[in-house]
């Protein structure tokens, strides 16, 4: 018999959910995909994998090669790449003005790992019937300005949610972001029968928990696909060296032709086009801030620290 190719739609501790020409199977990873890899995990939802006929469950026999994904480092506690979807068209960062807050730092961490593994993103500026219209305004300028599309929707009003649901249209879209800032809420009311739980917000402040607790890939029945992801707290890029992280700025770019040394770190050199702009205001004050965090951690003489973790989306903003 041929070997059957399904597509990975959730990935659970001993079993991963596969769909199989519209039927989903649940098939179990043959251990030596675990061997000799630096990811934690052999398999992402998104993954195109070869099934085996016999067993039950079922065995992945292979990961087809991937297009693209998306990866980090595991958790404070764990340096290995987690890879945490593949095979993807777009990444749309699902931000919240308000309960919880903006948090440029974490934005600008995600957005540089979509460039680094050439992932087009789409900052979405939810909740704009809980912000002041100012604060929407100055950072859909900083994004625009990447240049990167920045939308502004409220999921309980409708408002911006054509225009989202437009740009997913036959696209594997993934939402991703912090906890609480309405990921699941915006794909429901693009997609009323997908029916995913939503989080009420009160349990946000109060324990902080994550509504949406796995990935999932969903069939939109405009065509196209979507994966909802768990909210996130901290991001960190996996093996990446300083050089690397001044490229995943764009924004820098045309400041950066004015730096007197051709390979300025944009940290302590004198005469630096990218810190001059970020003092006149050319350049957003916190993009450049993000890339100074980032650097500082990228370099090699830096022990990791999960104490220097960017603080939980509860207590900002
Ligand atoms: N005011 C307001 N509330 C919203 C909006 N979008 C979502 N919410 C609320 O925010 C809360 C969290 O929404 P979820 O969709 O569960 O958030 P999530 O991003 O999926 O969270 P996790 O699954 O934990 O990652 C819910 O109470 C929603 O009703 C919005 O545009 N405006
Ligand atoms: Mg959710
Ligand atoms: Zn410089």
């Amino acid at each position: 018999m041929a070997p059957r190719i399904g597509r990975v739609l959730r990935v659970d501790a001993k079993v991963v959910h596969v769909d199989l020409d519209g039927v989903t199977v649940q098939a179990s990873p043959r251990g030596a995909l675990f061997g000799g890899s630096a990811q934690k995990n052999p398999i992402a939802v998104g993954d195109f994998v070869e099934v085996g006929d016999d067993g039950d469950p079922i065995p992945v026999d292979r990961v087809l090669e991937r297009r693209n994904y998306l990866g980090r480092v595991a958790s404070a506690h764990d340096p290995r790449e987690q890879v945490l979807v593949a095979n993807v068209d777009q990444l749309f960062l699902i931000g919240s003005l308000s309960r919880p807050g903006f948090s440029s730092n974490r934005t600008d961490r995600i957005l540089a790992a979509c460039f680094w593994h050439e992932i087009p993103a789409t900052l979405v500026l939810n909740k704009i019937d809980l912000a002041d219209p100012g604060e929407v305004d100055a950072i859909t300028k900083t994004y625009e300005a990447i240049p990167i599309p920045v939308l502004q929707t409220c999921a309980l009003d409708g408002r911006g949610m054509e225009e989202l649901a437009a740009a997913m249209k036959d696209k594997v879209s993934v939402f991703y972001g912090p906890s609480g800032s309405g990921k699941s809420t915006l794909l429901n009311r693009i997609q009323p029968d997908l029916k995913i739980k939503e989080g009420r917000i009160s349990k946000y402040w109060k324990q902080g928990k994550h509504t949406t607790s796995f990935s999932f890939l969903h069939r939109l029945d405009m065509g196209g696909f979507t994966i909802d992801t768990p909210g996130i707290r901290a991001f960190r890029l996996f093996d990446v060296n300083p050089a690397e992280i001044r490229d995943m700025f764009p924004d820098f770019l045309p400041y950066q032709a004015k730096c007197r040394y051709v390979n300025c770190s944009h940290d302590h050199e004198p005469d630096c086009g990218v810190a001059d702009a970020a003092e006149r205001g050319d350049l957003a004050a916190s993009r450049y801030a993000s890339y100074l965090d980032m650097l500082d951690e990228s370099r090699p003489n830096m022990a990791y620290n999960p104490d220097d973790e960017p603080i939980d989306e509860e207590s900002e903003g």
